[in-house]
């Protein structure tokens, strides 16, 4: 079966952000058709959206190699969030590990579970900043642009929001 390039964000504001984000890692590369081949760097985020008051979140993506359907890799997530008894109470609320499916290799699909690219990945620092670490050069099949062009096109305001952390997770 052939291997697809795909990429995840990874985004924590509760616990242990750091060790929950070297286990997912270890999760996701001991599934069965993944493996993790590169990390960004460690990003701190001032938190986007949902109540006021949130603790600041990690920010990271990941490189991957799969043989998995984008289905089954959202499976894998979805039990790797599970795992740290992620809570879906408020939407955009503060969450032990969200993991977003951004690319799968060019693919672009859109069903009621699953929308690759992720839809708002666009207009994000947090995820495009640690994306342009590992994939600057990677095309974004809807808009034709690469992470690099879609991380200068956003507007400047939030820039000091969005800190890499020298701390070496890998
Ligand atoms: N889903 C559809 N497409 C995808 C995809 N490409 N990847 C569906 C993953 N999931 C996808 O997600 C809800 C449903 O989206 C899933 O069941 C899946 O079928 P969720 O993670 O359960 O719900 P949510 O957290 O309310 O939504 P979402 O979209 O994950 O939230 P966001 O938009 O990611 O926002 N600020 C900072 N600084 N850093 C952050 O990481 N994250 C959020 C969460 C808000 N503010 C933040 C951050
Ligand atoms: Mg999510």
């Amino acid at each position: 079966m052939s291997e697809t390039r795909a990429f995840v964000a990874f985004g924590a504001n509760l616990g242990n952000r750091l060790r929950t984000f070297r286990d997912a890692v270890r999760r996701l590369d001991r599934t069965d058709g993944v493996a993790v081949c590169a990390m960004s760097r460690l990003y701190e985020t001032a938190p986007v959206g949902g109540p006021g008051g949130q603790e600041p979140y990690y920010n990271a993506a990941v490189e991957l190699r799969t043989e998995l359907t984008p289905e089954a890799l959202l499976d894998a997530l979805q039990e790797i969030e599970a795992a740290h008894q992620r809570t879906r109470t408020v939407a955009w609320g503060p969450r032990t590990l969200d993991l977003d499916l951004l690319f799968y290799g060019g693919l672009i699909m859109e069903t009621p579970r699953l929308t690759i690219p992720h839809p708002m990945m666009r207009q994000r620092r947090f995820v495009l900043r640690p994306l342009a670490d590992i994939a600057p050069g990677a095309v974004d099949p809807v808009t034709g642009q690469t992470v690099a062009n879609l991380l200068a096109a956003l507007p400047l305001h939030d820039i000091e929001d969005v800190v890499a952390i020298s701390k070496d997770w890998r």
